[in-house]
C-alpha cells in the first residue's frame, strides 16, 4: 500500500503515453529521472513517487488503491472497468482530468470488400481485439451477437490468417488498416488519456501535493492548446 506522505503516480513504463507523460510531468516542474531500470523513480523536488508498468496495469493499480494518481488511455481504463465489473471486482476511480494527448478511437474494420451495410452486418461475427468488454458492451447496446479471440498483438493480421472475420482494435491516422486491407466501418469508442485517481480519500498530505500539482497539469495542457 502507499505511505501516507508521498504521492505514488503510475505511468506507462515505455509505449506510446510514457514520453508525453513524461514530458507533462517534467513541464509541471517535477525533477524525475526514468532514464534508469528503475521501475519506482523518486521526484527529487517534490514528495511524489513515480511507478513506471504498463498500460493495462495502471487502472487496477489505482482501483485497488496500490497507486494514488494513474496516467492512461481512456480505452485501457474503461475496459478494465467493465471487466471487474463482470468478475465482481472493486473498479471504481475518479477521472480527474482529461488529457490531451494519446487520441484514438476503438473501431471495428472489415477486410476490403466485406459488404457493410450497418451494424447488423456484423451479427454473429467473429472479431479479433484486445478489448472484449467495449465489443460486447457495444454489440449488446446494438442488439447483435459477436464473438471474440483475444489477441494482445498484431490484430490486424487476424482476418487474413483466417482467425476472425474483422477486428475491433485502436486506430490513430489509419495507416495500419489500409496496409493489411482492412476498412474501418464503426467507432465504437473514442479515446484519450487521463489522470486518474484512487476513490477513496487522500490523506491530508497528499491531498496537499495533489492541490499543487493538479492546477500545474491544467496549465500546461492549456497552454497546448
Ligand atoms: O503498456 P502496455 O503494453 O500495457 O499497453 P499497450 O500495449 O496498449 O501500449 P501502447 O504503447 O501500444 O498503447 C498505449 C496507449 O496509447 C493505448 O492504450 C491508447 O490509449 C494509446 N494509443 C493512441 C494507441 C494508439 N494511439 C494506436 N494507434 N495505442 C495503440 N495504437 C496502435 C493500434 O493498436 C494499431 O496497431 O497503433 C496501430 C494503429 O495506428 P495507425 O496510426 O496506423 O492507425
Amino acid at each position: 500500500m502507499t505511505t501516507e506522505t508521498r504521492l505514488r503516480i503510475a505511468m506507462q513504463k515505455s509505449g506510446r503515453l510514457s514520453d508525453d507523460t513524461q514530458a507533462l510531468l517534467k513541464r509541471c516542474g517535477l525533477k524525475l529521472n526514468v532514464s534508469d531500470r528503475r521501475l519506482l523513480a523518486h521526484v527529487t523536488n517534490m514528495p511524489i513517487d513515480i511507478m513506471r508498468v504498463r498500460s493495462s496495469d495502471i487502472p487496477g493499480l489505482v482501483m485497488d488503491g496500490v497507486c494514488d494518481l494513474g496516467i492512461v488511455g481512456d480505452n485501457t481504463l474503461e475496459e478494465t472497468a467493465l471487466e471487474r465489473e463482470r468478475m465482481g471486482n472493486k473498479s471504481s476511480y475518479i477521472r480527474t482530468t482529461g488529457l490531451n494527448f494519446g487520441d484514438c478511437r476503438l473501431s471495428i474494420a472489415m477486410p476490403e470488400g466485406f459488404n457493410y451495410q450497418g451494424v447488423k452486418s456484423l451479427d454473429g461475427l467473429r472479431f479479433a481485439t484486445t478489448y472484449p468488454q467495449l465489443l460486447n458492451r457495444f454489440a449488446r447496446d446494438k442488439g447483435i451477437n459477436v464473438e471474440f479471440c483475444l489477441l494482445n498483438g498484431s490484430v490486424e493480421v487476424a482476418p487474413r490468417v483466417g482467425l476472425a472475420d474483422g477486428i475491433c482494435d485502436l486506430v490513430s491516422t489509419g495507416a495500419t488498416l489500409e496496409a493489411n486491407g482492412l476498412v474501418e466501418v464503426e467507432e465504437i469508442f473514442h479515446s484519450k488519456a487521463s489522470l486518474i485517481q484512487t476513490a477513496s480519500p487522500l490523506s491530508a498530505p497528499k491531498q496537499k501535493i495533489l492541490d499543487t500539482l493538479l492546477p500545474r497539469i491544467q496549465g500546461v495542457m492549456k497552454a497546448k492548446e
